[in-house]
């Protein structure tokens, strides 16, 4: 006969979770999510999780528990909120940016302490236990939804009742077995709020994201922002939130954030050296841990909701030894518009010797006198 489930100490992996701020506690099987792999595998082809590692790496890793720990015999589901805490950008002003409220500040570090307290439960009583949080060896949406921890969204997000998709993710794999929780009896129903909120169109109708349409991606993705995509940022320095503010579930609960938080000085970000930038958003994912990515956010913010004070200091990333940081501070005066823009742009042509950065002057020189 095969041992039984230990109820006593799921029951006690329980209280030690609410205890340590978890607002969501299940378990599941380790049993690869086979559905999940082929959806992946199906994106990777048709070119829909466009550049992305992370999980990516590895569909098969990242679906199969049995391959990182061949132990793993239950998967320990939670979940946070990070609102209040995630603060609310509130509304636009001339050259501020947006950071979507889960990366306000380090909002990872109550789930992963909350989590390390079940791991080290297990441990202490004889089992092995890992914490996996935004880790490449597991899928944490497909997780949640497996373990009633929250039901899958529309948006792609996994929501639970109150927090709609305000939620972070993780879970704890242990060689203990432990009984195993329902799944989630709640749905979106006739919902579709997110997929028309969506501002650059990125959610279809059956819970699929394309990844290179979303902002939330470019934002953490080296490179040149695609025209479209720059077109729809808006104010946006880091992340995305536009489905996620339009869920109906989420939104009492949103209301409920603090009023502070979530908004940069984007001409302060913008003065600051590498350095500085990279300790303040420690936090954020970077590519490389390379400022130009946060400066090249920064320049695409300003050329939405930039003023003529923003002009002079995109016009000097037009001297920038970085391709990238020359062709998006273009774009960006292009929109600004005005003479001091047209005149810093017309200097820069002459100099430019990258094609790339040179059509991009050109094109915004081209909107500045066509008055666009
Ligand atoms: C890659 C990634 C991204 C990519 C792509 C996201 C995507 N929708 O595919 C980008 C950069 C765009 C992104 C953006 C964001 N992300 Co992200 N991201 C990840 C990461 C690292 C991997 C996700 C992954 O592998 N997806 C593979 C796809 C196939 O699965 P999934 O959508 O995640 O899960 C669902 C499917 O598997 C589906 N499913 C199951 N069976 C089947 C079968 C079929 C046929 C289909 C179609 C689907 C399906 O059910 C699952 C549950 O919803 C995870 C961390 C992790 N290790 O899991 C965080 C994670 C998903 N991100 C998170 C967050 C917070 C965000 C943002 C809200 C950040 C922001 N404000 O900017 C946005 C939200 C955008 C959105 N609408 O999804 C949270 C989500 C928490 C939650 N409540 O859902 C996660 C879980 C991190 C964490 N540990 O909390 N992210
Ligand atoms: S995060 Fe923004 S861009 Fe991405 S799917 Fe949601 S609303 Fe669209
Ligand atoms: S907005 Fe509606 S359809 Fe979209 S995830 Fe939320 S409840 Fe589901």
């Amino acid at each position: 006969m095969g041992e039984e489930p230990n109820q006593e100490l799921r029951d006690r992996l329980g209280r030690l979770a609410q205890e340590g701020g978890l607002v969501g506690f299940g378990v599941c099987s380790v049993e690869p999510f086979g559905e999940v792999r082929e959806e992946m595998e199906r994106r990777v082809d048709d070119g829909t999780s466009g550049r992305e590692r992370f999980t990516y790496t590895d569909p098969e890793i990242a679906t199969d528990l049995g391959r990182s720990f061949p132990w793993a015999r239950s998967l320990i589901v939670g979940s946070v909120t990070y609102l209040p805490a995630g603060g609310d950008p509130g509304r636009s002003q001339p050259n501020t940016g947006r950071i979507a409220r889960f990366a306000t500040h380090d909002h990872y570090q109550p789930l992963r302490s909350a989590l390390a307290a079940v791991a080290n439960q297990l441990r202490e009583v004889g089992h092995q236990a890992e914490v996996l949080a935004d880790d490449n060896r597991l899928v944490d949406r497909a997780a949640a939804v497996r373990s009633g921890v929250a039901w899958w969204g529309k948006s792609t997000m996994a929501l639970a009742p109150r927090y709609g998709p305000w939620l972070l993710l993780g879970s704890v794999v242990t060689d203990a077995m432990l009984p195993v929780s329902e799944p989630m009896a709640r749905g979106c129903g006739s919902c579709t709020a997110c997929i028309p909120a969506c501002p650059t169109g990125a959610l279809d109708n059956e819970g699929v994201l394309d990844a290179t349409r979303c902002i939330s991606y470019w934002a953490q993705t080296p490179g040149m922002i695609p025209l479209d995509i720059r077109e729809s940022w808006g104010d946006r320095f880091y992340g995305c939130d536009d489905c996620l503010e339009a869920c109906p579930p989420g939104q009492r609960w949103a209301e409920r954030a603090d009023a502070e938080g979530g908004r940069v000085d984007l001409l302060e970000v913008l003065a600051r050296s590498d350095q500085e930038l990279m300790t303040e958003y420690e936090h954020f994912y970077v590519p490389r841990r390379d400022a130009r990515f946060l400066r090249r956010n920064a320049l695409v913010a300003l050329g939405h909701g930039g003023n003529s004070e923003a002009v002079p200091v995109v016009a000097g990333y037009l001297g920038s030894s970085l391709g990238v940081l020359r062709a998006h501070a273009a774009w960006a005066l292009g929109r600004l518009g005005g003479e001091k823009a047209a005149s810093a742009l017309a200097g820069a042509v002459e100099a430019e010797d990258d094609n790339d950065v040179r059509a991009e002057i050109d094109r915004a020189l081209a909107r500045i006198h066509s008055g666009a």
